[in-house]
């Protein structure tokens, strides 16, 4: 691969809060998501576009179906940790508590949590969602537990956490981060994200943060390129969102889902090749792109850590790496960092 292509990649959430929703149902949204796209395929060198727009709500559905798949152990064992340890968990942060849940999604996981802390007092609970649909699936999920006030937003991850910091001064603050949605970040990003995440906490305040860890490449990379073809088609599914919201002439069926696992780097990379030469028009990015067969278009990275990287990156931030729990059965950690 080539090392320039890692500079210029930053196929996250935007870091530096930018205001505008990414969910073009409004036309800020609708503008943003053009301008990303000139950016990423409109302009010479690698080819890329942010992640976040893999989750418009079919892309979301799909990701559903994904973390039903045998080969996406992700998913299993995160809800394995999250159902077996929610006491702990909940007992480690001092009432009365806010929940905030980045990217909370369907929520299923979540829901231990919030019932072993109901159990104590009556819990808010934000989960944060740029998808619109998703945030419907999460109040759908957790919108009727016993002693849960659910208040969603739909926004970016940061903007969303400054709304749900605010809270009154006895109150503290659990910020999920589950999935290992972490993992999206580039490294570095990932402790600077982490650092933009204490500014909103107090000493006290907390992160559980779910990692997938390093495992050999087959079943990292199976995880990714199940042989139904479910991720190939949450792939895919950008260039049909392109083509809706854009006015695009993309042919999917002359491109192919391809996944690649960096060893050095720990990292799964999704891209989208061109299986032939060709020429696409997006319309209301007012751009022509020329593909060359085989030139792919790199649209999401899933980092995967160690123990040791998790517990560099929480000292390094702020926190206080008070408690991890693995699991056995698929390399998983869920760690609760403490504010310091
Ligand atoms: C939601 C970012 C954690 O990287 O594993 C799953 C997204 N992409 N299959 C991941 C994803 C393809 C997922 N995260």
């Amino acid at each position: 691969m080539i090392l320039g292509h890692r500079t210029r990649i930053n196929n996250n959430m935007p870091v530096t809060g930018a205001t505008t929703r990414a969910t073009p149902d409004n036309a800020a949204g609708l503008a943003q998501f053009a301008h990303d796209v000139r950016a990423g395929l409109g302009q010479p060198g690698p080819k890329w576009v942010p992640c976040k727009y893999l989750y418009d709500a079919v892309g979301s559905a799909l990701f559903e179906a994904i973390t039903l798949l045998s080969e996406y152990g992700l998913t299993r064992a995160d809800e394995r940790i999250l159902s077996r340890y929610a006491g702990e968990i909940a007992n480690a942060v001092e009432p009365p508590v806010v929940v905030a849940e980045l990217g909370s999604g369907s929520a299923k996981k979540t829901r231990p949590i919030l019932e072993a802390l109901a159990r104590r007092e009556p819990t808010t609970y934000h989960p944060i969602e740029i998808s619109p649909t998703a945030l419907a699936l999460t109040h759908r999920e957790l919108g009727h537990l016993d002693g849960v006030n659910v208040r969603g937003f739909e926004a970016e991850y940061l903007d969303g956490l400054g709304r749900a910091a605010r809270r009154r001064a006895d109150q503290r603050l659990l910020v999920l981060f589950l999935g290992s949605s972490i993992g999206n970040f580039n490294r570095h990003e990932d402790s600077e994200f982490l650092a933009r995440i204490r500014t909103f906490l107090r000493a006290g305040d907390a992160v559980l943060l779910g990692t997938d860890l390093v495992k050999p490449p087959s079943p990292t990379i199976l995880a990714y390129d199940d042989p139904a073809g479910v991720t190939a088609a949450f792939n895919l599914n950008l260039l049909a969102r392109i083509n809706r919201e854009l006015g695009a002439n993309f042919n999917l069926r002359r491109f192919a889902h391809q996944v690649r696992y960096d060893e050095q780097d720990r990292r799964i990379e999704m891209h989208l090749r061109s299986t032939v030469e060709q020429r696409v028009s997006i319309e209301r990015a007012g751009i022509e792109v020329q593909f060359r067969a085989g030139e792919t278009i790199w649209t999401e990275s899933s980092h995967k850590y160690t123990l040791e990287d998790v517990e560099q990156m929480a000292t390094a931030t702020g926190f206080f790496a008070e408690q991890r729990w693995v699991d056995e059965e698929w390399p998983f950690a869920e760690s609760l960092l403490v504010a310091s």
